[in-house]
């Protein structure tokens, strides 16, 4: 299916036109009919000669009526620009080609009506002409007169081969689907209706609305149930759990996850303005609506501030309107998750950053690197592709190149650490975080490279080493213990010796002495020793044998056995003698 949208100035025949075409009356409301003037949005469609169907989002030219209009061509990719014969160009058809020429129409055919009132031939040159000039370029114009139906023909043949034209929308995309309407059926409950303009909907999908999941529990299209709509389409979706007073036009139902909501973005104008910003505009998006400060940055980068979020992605084009000086422009999405500007200077540099960066997808890299490390979900819902050579650490997304740019600061990092504090191997994860400024310790393994290495929740050096004097000392305590393998110093000689409790924690970190238990410390290897000692006893041996076989005190035969039984090495039997395993 297609959507298309009228446009064009107040009575020039729009509505009549469409029902000319679809056989359906846009014209929904009492007061519209009996007026003979469409106030709010209208719909009707109609299936062409090929087979192929359209729906028609139908606007009021009223100029009261604006809001209306541009909640109705927001979402919709093609236009049919209505000009009478009688009356020409007029200031809604300027108007409504402005806010199309704005959202980058590319799409659209010409009807000028009426013909049967006045020759259509001046009116069509003219309006084409002036068309030329904008996102539409060169359209097929069609004189028509919905009266005699003359042209309509025609029409419908114009119409096939835009629609034929059309890019191929996503079926994959996520979905945002903007509300037009929202209305309670009697027995249904709430329906809204929008145009998915990417995307699939099905029924029970489950869809983000401001921050809470709603189920569709039914959908309906061009006004028959369907399964499953996938874009472009009019959709009208019934949904489980939402009050008709909770939801309205301006609303967007989202894939859940897939965008983030902002009311802060740079955007950069689609052409430079005349005079100045105003301070205060209106944003319109879909079929949102909303008041926004207007912060000019340099050149065409513009920061707004919104009234309220609003679910955007870098590469939205919206509008901004200036209802003071009725003027319209088009406004490109760069970032929906600005830096700061607090410095001096700094509007003007992040213009130059918006000016260098590629627009649209392209700039993925260097937003990335200006960011230098995000969540990854939260860059895709931001809109970007994930940029090439960027690195992935679990949820992290780093730039390219700036791992290795981190790697190499670490060594500086542990090496100042070890300075300060000589007897511990290096600095715990959370000291590298901070000295790198790195948002999250998950990221820290991404920048520990050999030699050096992430043990027991700290940065390492492969062989850390110890401060000379308390290496001298252990080397003294090793030498002794060389001659007597279970001789451990006593107290008294690990007090002479200096070695306190950090200095012995670090010397067994660095695997230069083994902890029996506290305050008994022997060799690297001595499990081993004990081990080939104990072979030349009767099994099972007491503990006294075992004292003896190693040659030392209850001190530390004690500890000793236990420490040999945890190991593995010996099993203690429940008369308490021992065994070799
Ligand atoms: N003679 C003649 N009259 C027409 C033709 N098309 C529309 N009209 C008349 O023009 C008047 C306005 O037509 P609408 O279709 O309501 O105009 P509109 O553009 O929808 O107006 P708004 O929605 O209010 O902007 C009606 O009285 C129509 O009957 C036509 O082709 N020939
Ligand atoms: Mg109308």
């Amino acid at each position: 299916m297609d959507v298309i949208a009228t446009a064009g100035h107040v009575d020039h025949g729009k509505s009549t036109l469409v029902t000319a075409l679809t056989g359906m009356e846009p014209d929904r409301w009492e007061e519209e009919r009996r007026r003979g003037l469409t106030i709010d949005l209208g719909f009707a469609w109609t299936t062409l000669p090929s087979g192929r169907r359209v729906a028609v989002v139908d606007v009021p030219g009223h100029e009261r009526f604006i809001g209306n209009m541009l909640a109705g061509v927001g979402s919709v990719p093609t236009a049919l620009v209505v000009v009478a014969a009688d009356d020409g160009w007029s200031a809604q058809t300027a108007e409504h080609v402005a806010v199309l020429d704005a959202l980058g129409v590319r799409a659209g055919l010409l009807a000028v009506t009426k013909a049967d009132l006045a020759d259509a031939g001046p009116v069509l040159a003219d309006a084409r002409e002036r068309l030329a000039g904008t996102s539409l370029g060169q359209v097929p114009a069609v004189a028509v007169s919905a009266r005699t139906g003359a042209g309509l023909p025609e029409l419908s043949a114009a119409l096939e081969q835009v629609l034929a034209g059309l890019p191929a929308p996503d079926p994959a995309a996520p979905v945002r689907l903007w509300v037009d309407r929202a209305f309670t059926i009697r027995g249904a409950g709430t329906v809204v209706t929008g145009t998915l303009a990417a995307g699939t909907v099905t029924a029970g999908d489950r869809l983000d609305l401001g921050g809470r999941l709603v189920t569709v529990r039914g959908l309906q299209s061009l006004g028959a149930p369907v399964e499953t709509a996938a874009a472009t389409a009019r959709v009208a979706l019934n949904l489980r759990g939402v009050a008709v007073e909770e939801i309205s036009r301006g609303d967007a139902l989202l894939t859940p996850d897939a965008f983030r909501r902002t009311a802060d973005l740079d955007v950069t104008l689609v052409a430079p303005v005349e005079g100045t910003l105003p301070a205060e505009a209106v944003v319109h998006i879909g079929s949102a609506t909303v008041g926004a400060r207007v912060r000019p940055l340099d050149g065409t980068a513009v920061r707004l501030r919104l009234a309220h979020e609003l679910p955007l992605r870098v590469g939205d084009r919206l509008l901004l309107r200036d209802p003071g000086a009725r003027r319209v422009l088009g406004a490109d999405v760069r970032d929906v998750d600005p830096p700061e500007l607090r410095r001096r200077g700094a509007a003007r540099s992040r213009a130059a950053e918006l000016a260098e960066q590629p627009p649209g997808a392209e700039g993925a890299a260097a937003d990335l690197a200006r960011r230098r490390w995000v969540r990854r979900a939260d860059f895709v819902a931001m809109g970007w592709p994930v940029p090439a050579g960027a690195t992935t650490v679990g949820p992290w997304l780093i730039a390219p190149g700036l791992a290795d740019e981190l790697a190499a600061r670490v060594p500086q990092v542990v090496a100042r650490y070890r300075q300060l504090r000589p007897l511990e191997p290096g600095p715990p994860v959370a000291v590298l975080r901070s000295a790198l400024e790195l948002p999250d310790v998950e990221l820290v393994p991404a920048v520990v490279r050999a030699p050096l290495e992430l043990r027991e929740g700290r940065v390492v050096a492969a062989d850390p080493g110890l401060p000379p004097e308390v290496q001298r000392a252990v080397d003294g305590i090793r030498a002794r213990l060389a001659e007597q393998p279970f001789a451990a110093p006593e107290a008294g000689d690990l007090v002479a010796a200096g070695l306190g409790t950090r200095e012995l924690a670090a010397a067994v970190r660095a695997e230069q002495l083994v902890r029996i238990t506290d305050g008994v410390y022997l060799a690297p290897g001595v499990a081993e020793v004990a081990r080939a000692r104990l072979t030349t006893l009767p099994q099972p041996f007491t503990l006294s044998q075992a004292r003896q076989a190693w040659g030392t005190s209850r001190r530390v035969a004690v500890p000793l056995a236990e420490w040999l039984d945890a190991r593995g090495i010996t099993v203690r039997l429940p008369d308490n003698t021992r065994r070799l395993r």
